[in-house]
């Protein structure tokens, strides 16, 4: 696709150079006002190059130079140069000190990317390069250095000032201004910088380390949310307990702060000592936060702590890295949270995650490996293959070579490289060298992307009493890469007798990891009297599509049987999506194949189950996933198959969906059994919703009664959202007490416009318009702006309406987010790259969309190298 007026640089991994100057110290002192900053930097520099050094490139973006000096002289012109990328040093010396002085606007960056005044607070956001929108410097991550920060600010706005670290003094100055001096032991690269100033209220705790040290925990939040920090400190807590017991790992700094914002690009960021944090991974209280809330605070807490060591301890020698510490620490983040809930249905909600975001997004043409080859963005990589499957593959390096072992090769991983910025191949082979192990063949899962298909055949043989499997692996072809080798796939796996019970396998043990290593490869399993039934990929073992060999009857019998309770939800998820799929083939088959009613009652039936495990047990799946399943996505067809299994499974068991509503209700508790008894009821009530006849409403009187008498949020939220998308005839006077009620909680407001937008009717459109207009609507707070446009899009049916005015529409708001916030448009316009899944008047519309964004001026390079890749 062309695109406007860009000429954009592309970086590639092979390029990598060390660099030829070290920073060792960089002293910043930061006069705060919210239209012109003036940073003053000292920067330390050492030439690590042996060969003389004519041009030293600093990094530098927006920004206004107003002195310039080396060691106490200011630099004569033919000493420098200015460009758009920063400055160039002319013939520096070995070693120097570097003093400038710039001038920048907090107020007017409204990308969020580097230091910005939002919500009357200053906050600023590095990761990856929004450093050099506050001082010149080479900001790279293999550049650690110690920062001293002194912040001054006027002291009735910005009663608190905070940066990494120590505060060493404070004071008080002319004109009702004062200063707080930070320094931060720990070298470390710039990304990882942080400061915040801001009336700010302050909730303290304290934290003793397994050696006996007292860290003091802070959270910064506005006065009137102190009160919602109980999660937040809570889950901080235990994950820095479970990371002293799971990796021998303490925190290193007297004290750890939190600060919340309702500005803010992404979920969290580990500045160290430092994070910043958005609130809706920080504030919850029964009555405005839903058990989704919680767990989302519980889990993305957790995942900034452990950055600590990875990320910040050991960090990154180049952003081709990246799932050296998002991979890692993810994988970290999901045990945590497997060990304090339930470990079956977090693996559960891990893939169905890792399905919705990053098998699309490896199907398509914005497929890239875990450890990418190329960026000319580099945000545009925060993306669910670095996370996501970065987590997979670290994963199964743990399964491959199990718990203690893994751990040694963590803690050689610590002993080697703490301090220092190094890349996916060093912790590769820490856990070789820690293991005596070889993982030369594993190393191919980082470089290639794609999703492999692992096509599993097996038989009986009577005569023999043996199983034989056969295991055959193909990754289909991705953008740059059109020959694929094979990846070691570790499948763990058990055969099942009749009775439902583990079968030794040519041994003992009665559960196994195969390891397929080459294209295909059999095993055989002897001493089977009996036929069995494989449970294969037990635990989701591989990020990997499995093609089965069972049948509806070998699918269903797992299903109330498998004690691996992934597979055992699997096999659910299976029969349904077979069920519609052959519905959105042919509507007229609508009906409920007997293999999944038998699982679904068997389901219903077994009050023994836990309840938020069978709660997934009886969700259908999403449309997005069904769809994937289709060589072309059916837009209406599968949303109309889904409405109408839903339905069905809804009247079927009235009777059992209504035990289940009136034996669950209780009184509001926030243990683990009670958030699944919520989880369970609140879909009881969407099955008698959706089963209720049209036109009838007895169903919704219920729904009605919960959301108005409900003592929690996730019970009250999930009769609302049922409310508004049925359109239910009150759904108007539903919405306009919502808004009433919470309109002081953005965090609620912005599930108030998510919900509307994601309502599948055709009038969403129009509504949406008006939603946009609607004076809580904020272009520059990118939660809003992701609660409509994040919401629209996940909205099939409006979304991909097949006249295309979706897309049309929607190419239209990117249009203008694209001048505000570069970043947040570009992660919203990713929708739009899976064109090819759809039919041709849609490929059409979703093509001219992206034409039309390609032709707009002043493009963002974010945006230009989405449209570019989704396009070619
Ligand atoms: N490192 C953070 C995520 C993050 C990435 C980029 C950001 O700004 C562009 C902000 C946060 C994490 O993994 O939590
Ligand atoms: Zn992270």
């Amino acid at each position: 696709m062309t695109i406007s007026g860009t000429n954009a640089v592309v970086v590639q991994r092979g390029d990598y150079k060390v660099p030829s100057y070290q920073i060792s110290e960089i002293a910043l002192d930061l006069r705060l006002d919210p239209e012109n900053t003036e940073v003053s930097a000292c920067l330390h520099f050492q030439c690590t190059a042996t060969a003389p050094v004519t041009e030293l490139h600093l990094d530098g973006e927006s920004l206004e130079l107003l002195s310039l000096q080396r060691d106490g002289r200011t630099l004569a012109e033919h000493e420098y140069r200015l460009t758009d990328a920063g400055l160039v040093l002319l013939n520096p010396p070995e070693s120097f000190v570097l003093e400038s002085r710039v001038r920048i606007h907090p107020a007017a960056n409204s990308t969020l990317s580097g230091l910005y005044h939002a919500g009357g607070q200053f906050l600023t956001q590095c990761e990856a390069e929004g450093f050099r929108r506050i001082t010149y410097t080479l900001d790279r991550p293999d550049c650690l250095a110690r920062f001293t920060v002194t912040l001054h600010a006027p002291q009735k706005n910005c009663p608190v000032l905070l940066a990494n670290g120590n505060c060493m003094a404070t004071g008080d100055e002319e004109d009702g201004w004062h200063w707080a001096r930070w320094e931060d032991p720990y070298p470390k690269p710039a990304y990882l910088f942080a400061m915040v100033a801001g009336d700010l209220a302050v909730v303290r705790d304290q934290y003793r380390t397994a050696s006996g040290r007292d860290v003091v925990l802070e959270i910064y939040v506005a006065e009137r949310d102190t009160g919602a920090c109980v999660q937040a400190m809570d889950s901080l807590k235990r994950a820095m307990h479970w990371d002293e017991e799971v990796y021998g790992r303490e925190y290193d700094l007297d004290r750890y702060m939190i600060v919340a914002t309702d500005s803010f690009n992404m979920g969290a960021m580990e500045n160290k000592g430092l994070n910043i944090f958005n609130a809706k991974y920080v504030l919850a209280s029964p009555e405005t936060a839903t058990d989704n809330d919680y767990q989302g605070i519980e889990s993305v807490i957790a995942h900034e702590y452990f950055h600590n060591w990875t990320g910040n301890r050991v960090t990154l020698r180049d952003w081709f890295q990246l799932s050296l510490k998002e991979g890692l620490t993810v994988f970290r983040d999901q045990e945590f949270s497997a060990d304090q809930n339930s470990r079956g249905v977090q693996r559960i909600d891990d893939v169905r995650r890792l399905r919705a975001a990053q098998f699309p997004e490896d199907a398509g043409p914005l497929a890239h490996p875990v450890r990418p080859d190329a960026y000319s963005e580099i945000n545009n990589f925060y993306t669910a293959t670095v996370y996501e499957k970065g987590a997979e593959l670290v994963r199964m390096i743990h399964t491959l070579l199990g718990k203690a072992q893994f751990r040694q090769g963590m803690d050689l991983y610590f002993q080697r490289h703490d301090g220092q910025a190094v890349t996916i191949e060093d912790f590769v082979a820490a856990m070789e060298d820690a293991n005596q192990r070889d993982l030369s063949g594993f190393r191919r899962w980082y470089g290639q992307a794609g999703t492999p298909i692992l096509r599993a055949t097996g038989s009986y043989d009577p005569a023999r009493h043996s199983y034989t499997l056969t295991l055959r692996q193909e990754t289909p072809a991705t953008p740059g890469q059109p020959v694929k080798e094979p990846v070691p796939i570790p499948v763990r796996m058990a055969l099942l007798n009749t009775q439902g019970q583990r079968v030794p396998l040519n041994g003992t043990d009665r559960e196994s990891i195969l390891l397929l290593e080459q294209t295909e490869q059999s095993w055989t399993f002897d001493n089977l009297p009996d036929p069995v039934i494989p449970s294969l990929l037990r635990g989701f073992s591989a990020p990997v599509r499995l093609e089965s060999p069972l049948d509806d009857d070998a699918r269903s019998f797992l299903a109330s049987h498998d004690d691996d309770p992934f597979n055992r939800w699997e096999s659910i998820q299976d029969l349904a999506v077979k069920a519609l799929l052959a519905t959105v083939a042919d509507a007229s088959l609508a009906s409920l194949p007997s293999a999944l009613r038998h699982a679904v009652a068997a389901t219903l039936g077994d009050a023994q189950i836990d309840p938020a495990f069978r709660a997934e047990l009886l969700s259908l799946p999403s449309e997005d996933y069904i769809g994937e399943q289709m060589p072309v996505i059916a837009v209406e067809a599968v949303h109309h198959a889904r409405d109408s299994l839903m339905r069905t499974i809804g009247m079927q068991f009235v009777p059992e969906w209504m035990g289940l509503y009136h034996d669950l209700a209780a009184t509001y508790q926030r243990d683990g059994l009670s958030i699944g008894r919520r989880r369970l009821r609140n879909l009881a009530l969407s099955y008698l919703i959706a089963g209720d006849h049209e036109g009838h409403e007895g169903m919704a009187l219920y729904a009605r009664q919960q959301y108005a008498q409900a003592d929690n949020m996730t019970d009250r939220l999930a009769a609302f959202q049922l409310l508004v998308q049925h359109r239910h005839h009150d759904a108007e006077d539903i919405l306009l007490d919502f808004y009433r009620r919470w309109h002081e909680y953005p965090l609620l407001i912005d599930k108030w416009f998510a919900i509307q937008a994601a309502t599948p009717r055709p009038e969403t459109l129009r509504q949406v318009e008006h939603l946009l207009v609607h004076p809580a609507f904020d272009w520059r707070v990118p939660n809003r702006v992701r609660a409509v446009l994040g919401g629209f899009a996940a909205n099939p049916t409006v979304f991909h309406a097949a006249d295309g005015s979706g897309y049309a529409f929607y190419a239209e708001q990117l249009r203008r987010l694209d001048d505000l916030n570069p970043q947040t448009a570009a992660r919203l316009a990713t929708p739009l790259s899976r064109w090819q899944r759809y039919d041709a008047p849609r490929q059409q519309a979703m093509g001219e969309a992206l034409k039309m964004l390609a032709g707009k001026p002043k493009l963002s390079r974010d945006l230009a190298e989405v449209i570019q890749r989704s396009h070619p």
